[in-house]
């Protein structure tokens, strides 16, 4: 399942790297891609929606 998100906080590729980060921990085979100039991450994955949300809140970033 694709799952997209807007991350108006995610300002640079370290954010980027961060929350890449924070999603594989929770599911090591997503696919993540996180554009910080769209604030765009779309994320290929098995795990719901609630909880690459979570992984997401929990590294510190705004997802709306
Ligand atoms: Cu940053």
């Amino acid at each position: 399942m694709t799952l997209q998100f807007t991350v108006p906080d995610m300002a640079c590729s370290a954010c980027a790297t961060t929350i890449t980060n924070a999603v594989t921990a929770i599911d090591p085979a997503a696919k993540v891609a996180a554009d910080p100039s769209t604030k765009q991450v779309n994320i290929d994955t098995q795990a719901s929606e609630a909880e690459v949300k979570a992984a997401i809140v929990g590294a510190g970033y705004t997802v709306s």
